[in-house]
């Protein structure tokens, strides 16, 4: 048979340790630096994780698991993924530029080895939870193939800080999580500090009221050999009492610190006295930094350990920060490298010739044949689909519009909603839906009713039961659709990040669709924006938004939310201000997040690539318009806006809106007409994609696209939907924007075709009251808009306006 699995593995490890080392050191200092920047890496803080790693994807791991890397254990990750032939060394050698393996490991922009982008802290270690969470809704509902993957997140000491984290532990404790594995690299450093004493103990009393297995590996097996020895219960006692910073403090300093301070400490005790002189200076070193995440066979068989069983649990593994270098233990050594003096010096020890760095066997002591055979037997490596191709599940052309006279947009959401309940058809079925306790104030109630609450056992509606009269029966079943969450909303993003990558995670396409009041954006953004940076699909719709929530007052105003919108990658945001717009743009939404093509020139708004979605809606109850969609309007509404009142060829004056606020600018546009001619109306529909594709004509135009000119002459094609809309009118005509947000999220449109703009909507914290009062008190009420009017395109004076 092969080589000995040990040995062979030991070696790799020293291979994984030397390589991740030098691709840090490498780009800091032998790649050309045109910018003076540090280009940095964290050779302290992927040394700490070598072994553990190394373990894991050399050893433990199957194809079927999913990890979430330590951000900043990046370049151990690609130094194995070197070693299985998952990764070029051209990549390493561009470690930290264009193009080149990421600093942190990146789902989109490294290879498909990468199951979840990581990098602010935290995230990528919940993210896991609910990955774990979205395998068992899949299996629960007879989708999936293959065996169940453990979810795996590798992760810092102090990431644990993050509060997000433990939202997540009681999340998932609460819908029975399994099949989670955590692994701690213990430390006991962060980026400026030592960790404080003691706390630990008080996080592992964390994990296992929250249910889970704590496995702490502490000791090497070194140490637990000394520790047989007489006298080695003295010593044992003394590692177990050191404080975190004196053991970083004697660690950085080595063999002879370590022997002068255990002889001041326990030395005349005969036995350790004996026991400290048997070794040299070195191997005293090397037994104190013997801690049970550097030692292969406790790390191997704790995590086969495990396997056997689906209960989620968390891997205490005792480590030092910059194992093996020269910068172990020292508490500044975060950001720190090797001296090329240091390197030099490690190059040295580690057998590596010169010119010979990058050579995946140099320096190893075991023969190449046998190392690469060894490699390609493992289990991580074997042929296996690490990112399903999920075909898309049909969406139909058009949804049922509820025919109501007057509704809000979330009413027409839950009703929407209500309609696709009542389907038997796929897509029906591949919706999940999930909110942070606010479901049924965000209008899902009804599509609960009809497709119940997820759980992973039955739960019977005791008030339903009872026979307690009430409008919602929460049923709960493995066959349920809508997964019911505690207030957080990380929590939300961060599970619908996952449900959004089960596609291509775990082989199952489905439909996430999450609901939450939209100034709570703000308390997930982290999460909602790490979930668009790995290309996660979902559906988050928000309400209520804005001032219009008028008497909840000044608290739960958004105002800042349509400039993420506006700004937020990998998201097409929507505001309409109708339920007939919002059923285009929900049936749009539901096809949107699953394309994955690639986008042709023209498409400017990369439509083809697909994306999340998030729909600012209102709860502003607004008459609405009459049957009038056909596909001329249907495209308009989903590029971003259209003529509502089409301006005439002499325009004075243009109002464009967005959302709750279309019966203020329809009525001003009113009170405008009544003095000036061909007042216009543009019904704003998505900012965000009509600035993404006015910016992306103009670049295109810039590099010289031969299908582009300038707007006003270009062949259409070449214009973007915005320019087409505005081009027609006369340079004179002033431009009015309004909506309940940040007046910026419209202010450009008058840099579009360079008409005289004023940009109205909402800065300052609200207050509570009527919709007309807050208006009023904003200035976007009607008369609001009108005064505005009248200072960008002076004419005659309004007759009707109030503060003329
Ligand atoms: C949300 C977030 N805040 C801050 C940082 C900057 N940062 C990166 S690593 C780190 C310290 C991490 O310490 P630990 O988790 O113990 O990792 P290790 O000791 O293994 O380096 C900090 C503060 C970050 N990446 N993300
Ligand atoms: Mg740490």
């Amino acid at each position: 048979m092969g080589i000995d699995r040990l040995r062979a593995l030991s070696e790799l490890e020293r291979k994984v340790l030397w390589l991740s080392t030098w691709m840090i050191h490498s780009a800091n200092h032998l790649r050309p630096n045109a910018d003076g920047l540090k280009v940095g890496g964290h050779q302290a803080s992927s040394a700490s994780m070598a072994t553990i790693m190394t373990a894991l994807y050399l050893a433990v791991l199957r194809p079927e698991d999913r990890v979430a890397v330590k951000p900043h254990a990046s370049p151990v990750f690609h130094a194995i993924q070197y070693l299985l032939g998952r990764q070029t060394r051209e990549k390493l050698v561009n470690f930290r530029g264009l193009g080149g393996a990421q600093s942190y490991p990146s789902r989109t922009k490294d290879g498909d080895s990468v199951d979840f982008s990581t990098g602010s802290v935290g995230l990528g270690v919940a993210q896991t939870l609910f990955s774990s969470l979205a395998q068992d809704y899949v299996r629960a509902h007879g989708l999936g193939e293959g065996p169940e993957g453990r979810m795996v997140a590798l992760l810092g000491d102090a990431e644990m800080d993050e509060g997000n984290i433990f939202e997540a532990l009681a999340e998932g404790w609460k819908h029975g999580l399994r099949n989670t594995w955590w692994v701690v690299d213990y430390n006991r450093q962060s980026l400026d500090a030592v960790v404080r004493e003691g706390l630990w103990s008080r996080l592992e009393a964390t994990f296992r009221n929250f249910g889970w297995d704590v496995v702490v590996l502490r000791h090497g097996g070194l140490q637990r050999a000394a520790f047989a020895e007489p006298g080695g219960d003295r010593l044992r006692a003394w590692i177990e009492a050191c404080p975190n910073q004196l053991y970083s403090a004697l660690t950085f300093q080595g063999g002879a610190a370590w022997r002068k301070r255990l002889t001041d400490e326990l030395g005349d005790q005969g036995d350790v006295s004996a026991l400290l002189s048997r070794r040299t200076d070195d191997e005293l070193a090397a037994l104190m930094g013997n801690l049970g995440g550097h030692d292969l066979p406790a790390l191997l068989e704790a995590f086969e350990a495990a396997r056997a069983h689906s209960r989620p649990t968390c891997f205490i593994a005792y480590t030092i920060k910059g194992s093996g270098l020269p910068l172990a233990g020292h508490k500044d050594n975060h950001a720190g490298l090797l001296t090329p003096a240091q390197m030099e010096g490690f190059r040295a020890a580690m057998g590596v010739r010169e010119g010979r760095e990058w050579e995946p066997f140099e320096g190893l002591d075991l023969p190449e044949a046998a190392l690469r055979a060894f490699l390609a037997a493992v289990p991580f490596a074997r042929p296996a689909t690490r990112r399903h191709a999920t075909p898309a599940i049909p969406v139909p052309d058009a949804l049922t519009v509820p025919a109501q006279p007057a509704m809000s947009t979330q009413q027409g959401f839950g009703l929407l909603m209500h309609e696709i309940a009542k389907l038997d058809t796929e897509m029906a079925r591949r919706i999940v839906t999930t909110s942070p306790d606010v479901t049924v104030s965000t209008n899902l109630g009804a599509w609960v009713n009809r497709r119940g609450l997820h759980a992973r056992e039955e739960m019977a509606d005791l008030f339903r039961k009872e026979r307690i009269p009430s409008t919602f029966h929460w049923q709960a079943s493995p066959r349920g659709q809508h997964l019911e969450l505690g207030i957080a909303e990380m929590n939300l993003f961060l599970m619908l990040s996952a449900l959004g990558l089960s596609h291509s995670l775990h082989g199952a396409r489905l439909l996430p669709v999450g609901t939450l009041y939209d100034p709570f954006i703000e308390r997930g953004l982290d999460a909602l924006n790490h979930a668009c940076y790995q290309d996660a699909r979902f559906l988050v719709v928000a309400t209520p938004s804005g001032v219009t929530l008028a008497p909840e007052g000044g608290a739960h105003q958004s105002i800042k939310t349509p400039l993420i919108g506006l700004s937020q990658d990998g998201l097409a945001s929507f505001e309409p201000a109708f339920v007939d717009e919002l059923a285009v743009i929900l049936r749009f939404a539901l096809a949107h997040m699953q394309r994955h093509g690639v986008p042709a020139p023209d498409d400017l708004l990369r439509d083809a690539a697909g994306g999340a979605a998030y729909l600012r809606l209102s709860t502003r109850a607004v008459e609405q318009p009459g049957r009038r969609m056909d596909a001329a309007l249907e495209g308009d509404i989903l590029a971003g806006g259209y003529w509502m009142r089409r301006p005439g060829p002499n325009a004075e004056a243009v109002v464009a809106y967005a959302g709750a606020v279309a019966p203020e600018a329809i009525a001003a546009t009113g009170l405008l007409a009544e003095d000036r001619r061909d007042v216009g109306l543009l019904a704003v529909t998505s900012a965000d994609r009509l600035h993404a594709g006015w910016t992306a004509a103009q670049r295109r135009r810039e590099a010289g696209d031969p299908g582009a000119a300038s707007p006003g002459a270009a062949s259409p094609g070449a214009m973007s939907h915005v320019e087409r809309l505005l081009a027609p009118l006369p340079r004179h005509c002033g431009l009015v924007t309004v909506l309940d947000g940040h007046p910026a999220t419209l202010a450009w449109l008058g840099a579009v075709e360079g008409h005289r703009t004023r940009a109205l909507g909402v800065e300052r914290f609200g207050q509570t009251g009527t919709i007309a009062e807050l208006y009023r008190l904003n200035g976007i009420d009607a008369e609001g808009i009108a005064a505005a009017a009248q200072a960008v395109a002076p004419g005659r004076p309004v007759r009707h306006l109030r503060r003329a």
